[in-house]
């Protein structure tokens, strides 16, 4: 068959090929993912309707709560993912805490933690939002989970992707061998091949950042900003400005056609120094998917990747992207501004 007729699950078990010790589990855990993502693909299509529709949105056809749209990715994923047998533990951006497994199920030794819904403040506006997800194995022996167990540094993630809901449903994800994009075809409800092996280009011409913040950033940042938009035409200079406001979707166009998405530490809420992107549900997934295409993540002094969280919800800097990109910005935020 043509690559490009390829399965998510056939692309799955060849994944799984390459690892002689695998026992299948992983490729369940994935697969069962992939179910979740269309059911929430299916509700984010419709969503806009809800009112159109007629329902209250509170109380639906079924006689079900509907909830916001976030509300309903999160409990899709947790009850799908709980009664697999294949995790320990869960750590979603919607839950304060670290979500057990119920006892009533068994338990694996996988670790996921996801953001269910990124970018859901965008939806009525009917702009890309996305779920995004990290894998990790559990590290200390037996059934109890500890705290080491789901605050690994990324480099020890296993897998990593997002589902971007847009003019088309994609799912892009890496389990270490390479970047691969599908496109869901709705008619038979299938993820089929279509960026296989995705490179990022070395050197962009976008960059990415919400410029309203500038009067909360330092020095530094700004510093790095006018680099993007001096005109130096010899040196590629201004790049153009991209910003959509959904990360998912900043990232993908990035990782397609190159560039930076920069969410830099700002003096805007006192209760995020470091900007609002979570180092473990968001920056570290992100971060593996891009140095899979050849690119770079960084949070201005460290990798992404070498980051030990201190706690499950711990934001970061993160300045994400072509490697020539990036690591301009490295050389300009280690300049000491006057
Ligand atoms: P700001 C969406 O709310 C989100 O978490 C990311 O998807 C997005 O990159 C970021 O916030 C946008 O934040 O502060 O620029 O509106």
């Amino acid at each position: 068959m043509s690559k490009f007729g390829m399965t998510v699950t056939e692309h799955l078990l060849s994944q799984q090929r390459l690892h002689p010790d695998a026992t299948g589990a992983f490729t369940v855990l994935l697969s069962e993912l992939i179910v979740a993502a269309k059911i929430i693909s299916k509700e984010a299509r419709k969503s806009g309707l809800t009112d159109i529709l007629g329902f209250t949105g509170d109380i639906n056809v079924q006689g079900e709560a509907v909830k916001k749209l976030d509300e309903f990715a999160n409990t899709s994923i947790i009850r799908r993912m709980s009664h697999l047998g294949q995790l320990c533990a869960m750590v979603s951006e919607e839950s304060a805490d670290i979500i057990e497994i119920p006892s009533k199920y068994q338990k694996g030794n996988y670790v996921l933690i996801f953001d269910p819904l990124d970018g859901s403040s965008n939806i009525d506006a009917n702009v890309n939002i996305g779920t995004i997800f990290s894998i990790y194995k559990k590290v200390t022996p037996g059934e109890q989970v500890a705290s080491v167990d789901v605050l690994q540094p990324g480099y020890r993630q296993v897998a990593a992707g997002y589902f971007l809901y847009g003019t088309s449903t994609m799912m892009v994800y890496t389990t270490g061998d390479g970047l691969h994009g599908f496109t869901l075809y709705p008619a038979v409800g299938e993820f089929l091949l279509s960026h296989e092996n995705i490179r990022i280009p070395e050197r962009g011409s976008i960059f990415s950042v919400n410029m309203g913040y500038t009067n909360y950033w330092d020095e530094n940042v700004k510093a790095v900003v006018d680099h993007f938009t001096k005109a130096d035409p010899e040196k590629g200079l201004p790049y153009s400005l991209r910003y959509i406001g959904s990360l998912v979707a900043d990232f993908h166009r990035t990782l397609l056609y190159g560039g930076i998405f920069m969410y830099p530490p700002d003096r805007k809420d006192p209760k995020k120094p470091h900007g609002k992107l979570r180092l473990t549900c968001e920056c570290a997934p992100l971060a593996m998917l891009v140095k899979q295409a050849g690119g770079m993540a960084t949070d201005g002094e460290r990798d992404i990747l070498e980051i030990e969280p201190g706690e499950i919800h711990q934001r970061v800097p993160l300045y994400i992207g072509s490697a020539k990109d990036v690591k301009t910005v490295m050389e300009i935020l280690k300049t000491e501004r006057k």
